[in-house]
């Protein structure tokens, strides 16, 4: 039995399934960034816990989060690449269909290293609570993140993803996308940021912003209003300067995914020989 993985025909198998015709906006894209970024976005620098290693979410006690409700659609239509490359652990799968969405979608390229291993079990799985709530402020983005060791300007960095995908009432409580193509990767959230005006929406769900001057009814959270908060400046730097965004995305979401991973740490198991490790057999 090889080891081995060979990881463009990986690329290749989950650009392939990105392809969801009667699901969303017709791509899974958006749901596989969101479950490259939950399964890393639970990191503690002070415990080193929590992070991208091990795939907990396939145990009950990280997938069942409510905070990750909505994910299992991206892990079912995942499963057939993990099927096909059996020695491609779900930790590494889940990352890298991250990092492969962000450049079908026209984003940027993003470094992504392999060597993830899975949990065998759920007792290094981290405790609940870790992840953001959308309908909190400032404080409460800069005590989540700070957590997993980002500064301000990171996070409003990493909130451009929202450019992606979608809120789903019976997933998140929150509903609608933030941009006018929730599946291209651009700058636009930010313009939305810069641009428009953002009043309450009138609704018995949970609190969230509404316009809908271009005719659509587009959505912000408290958290993503909060940015304008922290640094205006970058975030309307964001808006006219693309490049400068799709840089800085780049590099925050590589570093954000390699958290938790640290490929020499004896409590996790060895991870197999990789076919692209440097070195000669
Ligand atoms: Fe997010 N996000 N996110 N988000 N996120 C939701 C959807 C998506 C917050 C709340 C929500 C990041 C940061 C934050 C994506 C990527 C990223 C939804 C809707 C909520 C709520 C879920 C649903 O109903 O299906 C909050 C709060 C924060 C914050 O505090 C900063 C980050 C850092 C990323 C990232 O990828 C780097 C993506 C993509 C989606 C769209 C998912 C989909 O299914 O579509």
């Amino acid at each position: 039995m090889s080891k081995e993985v060979d990881y463009d025909a990986v690329r290749k198998d989950i650009a392939a399934c990105m392809e969801q015709p009667g699901y969303d906006d017709g791509s899974a894209g958006p749901v596989f960034v969101r479950l490259a970024w939950h399964s890393a976005g639970t990191y503690c620098k002070d415990t080193k816990t929590g992070g991208s290693n091990g795939a907990g979410m396939r145990y009950e006690k990280e997938g069942g989060d409510p905070a990750n409700a909505g994910l299992q659609h991206a892990r079912v239509f995942l499963e057939p690449v993990k099927a096909k490359h059996e020695n491609l652990s779900y930790a590494d799968l889940w990352t890298l269909a991250g990092v492969v969405a962000i450049e079908e979608m026209g984003g940027p390229k993003i470094e992504w290293k392999a060597g993830r291993t899975d949990f065998t079990d759920d007792s290094k799985v981290p405790p609940r609570g870790r992840l953001p709530d959308g309908a909190q402020a400032e404080d409460h983005l800069r005590a989540v993140f700070g957590r997993m060791g980002f500064t301000d300007d990171e996070i409003i960095t990493l909130s451009g993803a929202h450019n992606l995908g979608r809120c789903h009432a019976d997933r998140s409580g929150f509903e609608g996308p933030w941009v006018m193509r929730p599946t291209v990767f651009s700058n636009q959230y930010y313009k939305m940021l810069k641009n428009m005006e953002w009043k309450p929406k009138e609704w018995s769900g949970p609190k969230q912003y509404a316009n809908d001057d271009l005719g659509q009814e587009l959505m912000m959270l408290e958290t993503d209003l909060a940015l304008l908060k922290m640094n205006k400046d970058l975030v309307h730097k964001y808006a006219d300067d693309k490049d400068a965004f799709f840089d800085d995305f780049a590099k925050v979401f590589a570093k954000l995914i390699e958290l938790g991973v640290d490929r020499k740490d004896a409590g996790y198991e060895a991870a197999p020989k990789k076919s692209n490790d440097a070195g000669a057999p």
